[in-house]
């Protein structure tokens, strides 16, 4: 064990929010390479499991229980790899398989942050790979000079993202290649709709589909809803949330995920109609709690689906026309817009906006009792 308290280990770490997401990011290396221990290890950084990961510093929601691994890829045309961990306030589940676009969006001010990388011009655009599935993003971020005249990165700016308070300096992501994330395709089993059972027995209608992440999307109006409920009424409602289990358990075997019992994928997302401007309303479960905006990755798959003739979520979208469009996807804190480039109806391009900022830079310390051999 390393640093100045003996009972502790001490690493390195930055403390961020990236979009509407915060959590803890390292440099691989500074983080143990065997899994099972680097997992424990995560779980004693956050303080999970626990309802406030009290001993932690996480924030009591899958949110804000987030976990960055960055370093220098070795990978041709690629500048970063990104490992995104997944904790819960309440399980010792560590899940690296699926993406999460919100932490994406911290990876590069975390990067030029710690000296991985350093920028040269007023835009640092830079590709990072997510080593969760293999997607890459192009990434650009604002670099001025700073007060001594080195470059730094931009956190200041004009940018407002629904979710978060204030503004921020934009960070635009792009992604070329997103259909089947974890499912096999875009549409994995197909079909642009398929039937899920109602524990009752009745069936309803649904879009399996995976462009970035896998989501199933549901009409609200099928579960008796309105779609527009906040996420607390949702939560609150335990038949509902049992009911959106069950879908999840056969959606996942659909979509060949297996059993996703423990997963915190398919995203369950309700659509419903949109508000004046807007292409569609959604709730989306992720997958137990409900988010409080909706994920970048996921707004991608619902934007995706509501572009393709026949889905769930055409049928109540108003997704505009051209092969350029942005699509506005109604959401509980607001509106989340996702920029589309659409041959026919593949999407082959596809560009959002985020903010990110640090908030703590410092030594996060572990209980050595995590720590194997210490
Ligand atoms: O879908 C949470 C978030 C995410 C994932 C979730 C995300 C994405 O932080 O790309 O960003 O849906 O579990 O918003």
């Amino acid at each position: 064990c390393t640093g100045p308290r003996s009972s502790q280990t001490v690493l390195p770490a930055l403390f961020m929010r990236g979009g509407t997401s915060r959590g803890a990011f390292f440099h691989a290396s500074d983080l143990p390479a065997d899994s099972d221990l680097r997992d424990r290890v995560l779980l004693g950084v956050m303080g999970s499991p626990h309802p406030l990961q009290v001993d932690g510093l996480g924030g009591g929601h899958p949110l804000t229980s987030k976990v960055g691994i960055v370093s220098e890829s070795d990978a041709d045309d690629v500048d970063l790899d990104f490992t995104f961990a997944q904790l819960q306030p309440e399980s010792t589940e560590v899940q690296t398989r699926a993406n999460c676009g919100n932490m994406l969006a911290a990876v590069v001010p975390f990067a030029v942050e710690i000296g991985l990388i350093t920028p040269v011009e007023d835009l640092m655009t830079v590709t990072v790979r997510t080593l969760n599935t293999g997607l890459v993003a192009e990434i650009t971020i604002r670099t001025p000079p700073g007060p001594d005249g080195d470059r730094v990165v931009e956190f200041e700016g004009d940018t407002a993202i629904d979710g978060v308070n204030g503004t921020g300096s934009p960070i635009s992501i792009l992604f070329r290649d997103t259909a089947g994330s974890i499912a096999p395709s875009l549409l994995p089993t197909g079909r642009r709709r398929d039937e899920l059972s109602l524990p009752d027995g009745i069936t309803i209608e649904v879009t399996l589909i995976d462009n970035g992440q896998p989501v199933v999307i549901l009409r609200a109006s099928d579960l008796g809803l309105e779609g527009t409920e906040t996420p607390e009424t949702l939560e609150a409602d335990t038949r509902l949330t049992s009911t959106i289990e069950h879908l999840r358990l056969q959606a996942g075997e659909l979509m060949g995920l297996g059993d996703v019992s423990d997963k915190s994928y398919p995203k369950m997302t309700l659509v419903s109609a949109p508000s004046s401007g807007a292409a569609l309303t959604t709730r989306s479960f992720i997958p137990q709690t409900v988010h409080r905006s909706i994920g970048v990755l996921a707004a991608l798959t619902v934007a995706t689906a509501a572009c393709m003739d026949d889905t769930v979520a055409a049928e109540i979208s108003q997704p505009g026309t051209g092969s350029e469009r942005t699509l506005h996807i109604d959401h509980p804190s607001g509106s989340f817009p996702v920029e589309l480039r659409l041959d026919g109806d593949t999407v082959t391009r596809s560009g959002l906006t985020r903010t990110a900022r640090t908030l703590m830079a410092g030594s996060v310390f572990v209980p050595r009792s995590v720590w194997t051999g210490c």
